[in-house]
């Protein structure tokens, strides 16, 4: 019998979705709760060095950090394979996810930026990286490497997901003649794991997380309120 898991989760946090996507893949079934990361309890501190989600409690009192070798561990222990069997592609697997990981900095420096000229360069840098991607996702599709779903699949679900609420209030243009990174993204917004790893209300809690930001963001998302929505390319 396999050990009880339970995931130690943010509402927002696409690293946490990784897991609960691949858990949900593999049918797994686990506990999830959530920590105020602006209060982090003890235990947390304790259990987690970098500080942060997510963790995954194995049994009663063992904790794996760090979402990669988070979704690692589920691929190796969870019947299902995510990862590909050629090492060389599974070299390839693990880079786009590092890469996915620095799409989700980019979005940071996207939602944090201070003034429109630092908004359009981390728009820029955000489209060159989904440039690159249309040439390496595969032509036909649905998923990152064709027919199978993937760990690279289980980091773009939530990356995408950014978007979904990013684009409510502003145009960013970042997918725009990315046809293969478009409809790879569609597919992905209808997984019902990718669906399923957050709560219905996660586009409120992202719009009031990034209202708070005090960023250009946070302005163009209160001028789109204030039905004065703006083209922030041009
Ligand atoms: N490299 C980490 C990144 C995880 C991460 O950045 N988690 C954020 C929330 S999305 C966090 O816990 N931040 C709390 C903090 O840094 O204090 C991973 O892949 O798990």
């Amino acid at each position: 019998m396999s050990l009880p898991l339970t995931l130690i989760s943010h509402t927002l946090c696409p690293y946490v979705q990784r897991a609960a996507i691949v858990l949900d893949e593999k049918n797994v079934p686990f506990e999830r709760i959530h920590v105020d990361l602006g209060n982090k309890p003890d235990w947390f501190r304790a259990a987690s060095p970098l500080g942060k989600v997510p963790l995954l409690k194995v049994g009663e009192d063992r904790y794996l950090f760090e979402s990669a070798p988070i979704v690692e561990y589920l691929d190796e222990t969870q019947p299902g394979k995510l990862h590909p069997q050629d090492p060389t592609e599974r070299a390839k697997h693990r880079a786009y996810v590092e890469f996915a990981s620095q799409i989700l900095n980019g979005i940071g420096a996207l939602y944090n930026a201070r003034d429109n000229t630092g908004f359009q360069a981390a728009t820029e840098a955000l489209r060159t990286k989904f440039s690159h991607l249309e040439e390496h996702v595969d032509m036909d599709g649905p998923f990152f490497a064709g027919a199978s779903f993937s760990l690279v699949d289980a980091a773009f679900g939530p990356v995408f997901r950014y978007f979904d609420v990013l684009e409510g209030f502003t145009d960013l243009g970042v997918f725009d003649g990315l046809d293969r990174v478009r409809r790879w993204r569609q597919q992905l917004s209808q997984r019902p794991s990718v669906i399923g790893a957050v709560t219905e209300d996660y586009p409120g809690l992202l719009r009031e997380f990034l209202r708070r930001r005090e960023s250009w963001m946070s302005h163009l998302l209160d001028l789109a309120e204030r039905g004065e929505r703006i083209v922030a390319m041009q």
